[in-house]
């Protein structure tokens, strides 16, 4: 007889932009490959061909706040199709870098589009779907702001927002992880690179002792 396969298991990492999240991206995907899981490591706005060409007019293109967010659910549709719910039915572990609660925080937050609206769009596009756990890497909007000054790269049209954007937005965070501590962990990021990932990696740990 067979069994049906468990569902996989879906974790999300958020921050503002110069948390640390993509450094630490690849530091919870070798801990659960390294843990003998099958792992999809993808990130949004983008994870799909049609996701990734969505994600280069987002971040270079000016544009409504509306168009905004509804590229940002348009491309998340895609992915959840074809990438995200294919791989948990598989059984697989699916680590996302940003998913809904980013929408949430920096379209809904940070540019004041009604978050009714917001988790409408939600419903639609990914019934039912949210992240079993959420890494919130966590800094102070100045802190954030040295690390991205730091980088010898042109800034992208959301890394020019303003500070109180920023501060809009992970006030949103920190309100998202307060009313579902179930689903977040908070991670201090203000630390050195690798006590934040010995962090993350102790939860990553915990989580893959525990049926999620
Ligand atoms: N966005 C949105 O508005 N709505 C949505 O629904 C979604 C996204 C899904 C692209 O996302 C943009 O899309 C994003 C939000 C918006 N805004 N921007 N910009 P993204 O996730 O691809 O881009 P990002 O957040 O800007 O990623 P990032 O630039 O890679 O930032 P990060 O991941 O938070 O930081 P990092 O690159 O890992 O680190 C920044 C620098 O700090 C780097 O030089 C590191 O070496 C350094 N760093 C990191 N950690 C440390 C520690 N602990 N100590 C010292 N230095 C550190």
């Amino acid at each position: 007889m067979t069994h049906p396969t468990q569902r996989g298991v879906f974790i999300t990492l958020e921050g503002i932009d110069g948390a640390g999240k993509t450094t630490q991206f690849e530091a919870v995907v070798g801990a659960l490959r390294a843990a003998g899981r099958t792992v999809v490591a993808t990130r949004e706005p983008g994870g799909t061909p049609i996701g990734e060409r969505i994600r280069a007019l987002l971040l270079s293109e000016p544009m409504h706040y509306a168009t905004e967010a509804l590229l940002m659910f348009a491309a998340r549709q895609e992915h959840v199709l074809s990438v995200i719910e294919p791989a948990l039915l598989r059984g697989e572990v699916v680590v996302c870098d940003r998913f809904t609660d980013a929408t949430l925080a920096y379209q809904g937050a940070g540019k004041g589009l009604p978050i009714d609206r917001l988790e409408a769009l939600a419903n639609w596009v990914h019934p039912g779907l949210a992240p079993d756990l959420t890494f919130l890497i966590d800094v102070p909007v100045e802190l954030a702001a040295q690390r991205l000054r730091a980088q010898a790269r042109i800034a992208d049209r959301f890394e020019r927002e303003s500070a109180e954007f920023f501060a809009r937005v992970r006030g949103h965070y920190l309100a998202l992880a307060a009313a579902e501590p179930l689903r977040w962990v908070i991670v201090d990021g203000t630390r050195d690179l690798e006590s934040v990932r010995d962090d993350l990696v102790h939860h990553m740990r915990k989580i893959l002792q525990e049926p999620v």
